[in-house]
């Protein structure tokens, strides 16, 4: 009877999956409010009917899923009860911001179709591990093959010319700007001067973001989580000259501000960077990469085209070429990539389709170089939490489609927020039309039903559909 037991153990043991699923997005891009809705349909999967897109619920395979306590202890818990908790206050309220990565585990049991699985047993379980890091972070990894000279002129190249956004950067950086022109690098290091100049530097990388921008380095400046006020997070790039190598041209001594910020740098990379993708992405089976393309398509073209650059700079975190960075750190498990845009209940249900292609342009450049990889990718367009419903409103004689919710404010409102341009868009867009949404608060809903969504079960699909047969 023992061994029998035990036998029945060690089968169930292999033949059940693991699978860790990372979430990223720059902020704001709807990461909360997605592992929220993700863990909520989950939790409601074998009760309720409104995951048609997603196989083993359709199929009815799906027998229930629980939390279960986290197996990494030292990455804080995501905090799902209390984002439960806000969705349902009374008004409804979106989660709070979230600064730093956490993560939340499920067991999900479900019927085996067939094969081995279903000959040895009836019931498998799919344990889900599920991780909330910010993208800010993978804006770091070029990081890694650049010295503190390159860095430095990159940063300040960024600031010079007219490339989208160099004037609003120059605008925002002048106060820090004017401290660096009094600083000279050279003298001996005085702490306090390294630490006042840094946070100017890191307030410019916050204004930057508050006006739209969203390509900030050093990433983990704008999110430090526990690291806020260390050392290794106060330093910021000089103007100097170098020689045909990329070496300062003057001799930099050892107690000097410059070597202090050389040294603080190279310990970002390695303490911070580095350990980030070992530590963590090295870890990741799947990935969810959420992207609001409707914040900067309202405001305006400097805005989009930063976030552009940022969507691709975060690609890079997908090549694992040969000779990539990645590939030097650790080998690659990533085999799943889905692009989501989110909050797709902003718009009308008709411009779904082209907040789609709009996505895909988006990622088209890297995503040749990712798919040549191996790595299955999709784009797609979804609500996490549907705030909005889509109704008609008339216009003298005409009908037009719209949506209806309710604003932060409490008012209700019926209105059509604009069409989403299928391609990048030209600056004629921006001076001809623009493009206006309101923030709506959460749907009322009860608390025995699943959280209302458009389209997670179909990211439910390309993300677990395969792990659940
Ligand atoms: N209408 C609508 N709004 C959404 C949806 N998802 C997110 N939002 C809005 O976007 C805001 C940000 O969403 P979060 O889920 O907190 O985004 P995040 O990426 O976790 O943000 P940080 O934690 O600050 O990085 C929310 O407060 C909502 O206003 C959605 O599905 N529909
Ligand atoms: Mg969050």
């Amino acid at each position: 009877m023992k061994i029998k037991q035990e036998v029945n153990d060690l089968v169930k043991r292999s033949l059940d999956r693991h699978l860790r699923l990372a979430v990223t997005g720059l902020s704001r891009a709807g990461k909360t409010a997605f592992i929220t809705s993700l863990v909520n349909q989950l939790l409601n999967s074998s009760t309720q009917e409104n995951l048609p897109l997603f196989e083993p619920s359709r199929n009815k395979q799906l027998l229930g899923a629980k939390r279960i306590p986290q197996t990494n202890l030292m990455v804080p818990r995501f905090d799902y009860d209390i984002a439960i908790e806000q969705l349902h206050s009374a008004p409804p309220r979106w989660p709070e911001p979230t600064k730093d990565v956490s993560e939340i585990r499920l067991a999900i049991r479900f019927k085996p179709k067939k094969g081995a699985r279903r000959l040895l047993k009836s019931t498998s379980t799919l344990y889900l591990d599920i991780v909330d890091y910010p993208g800010e972070w993978l804006l770091d990894l070029p990081l890694l093959d650049m010295s503190f000279e390159q860095w430095s002129q990159n940063q300040m190249e960024l600031l010079k010319g007219d490339k989208a956004g160099s004037q609003l950067r120059s605008q925002l950086a002048k106060e820090w700007l004017v401290k660096l022109n009094h600083f000279n690098c050279f003298d001996t290091a005085n702490e306090n001067r390294v630490a006042e100049l840094s946070k100017a530097y890191t307030q410019y990388l916050h204004d930057c973001k508050d006006s739209g921008l969203h390509w900030v380095q050093p990433g983990r400046f704008v999110l430090p989580g526990e690291l806020e006020g260390a050392p290794v997070l106060q330093f910021f790039p000089v103007e100097l000259e170098v020689d045909e190598h990329g070496k300062p041209t003057k001799e930099i001594k050892r107690d000097s501000a410059y070597a202090m910020l050389r040294s603080r740098f190279n310990e970002y990379k390695k303490k911070i960077v580095k350990a980030f993708y070992q530590e963590h992405f090295a870890t990741f089976d799947r990935q969810i990469v959420l992207v609001d393309c409707l914040q900067p398509l309202n405001s305006g073209h400097d805005s989009f085209m930063d976030m552009s650059g940022a969507i691709n700079q975060l690609m890079q975190s997908f090549k694992y070429g040969r000779n990539s960075i990645l590939k030097r750190l650790f080998s690659a498990k990533i085999d799943k990539v889905l692009f989501a845009a989110t909050k797709a209940d902003h718009v009308t249900p008709d411009q779904h389709v082209n907040l789609v292609s709009l996505l895909q342009q988006l990622v088209h450049e890297a995503w040749q170089h990712v798919s040549y990889e191996g790595i299955d990718m999709e784009c797609m367009s979804l609500a996490s939490i549907q705030a909005t419903m889509p109704g008609f409103a008339s216009v003298g004689d005409t009908t037009l489609q719209a949506i209806k919710g309710t604003t932060l404010e409490e008012e209700t409102m019926t209105l059509f927020p604009g069409e989403v341009p299928p391609k990048l868009p030209q600056q004629e867009y921006w001076q001809k039309q623009g493009f206006e949404f309101y923030q709506f608060r959460p749907l009322k809903i009860p608390h025995d039903q699943a959280l209302p969504h458009i389209r997670m079960d179909k990211a439910l699909q390309f993300l677990l559909g395969d792990k659940l047969r």
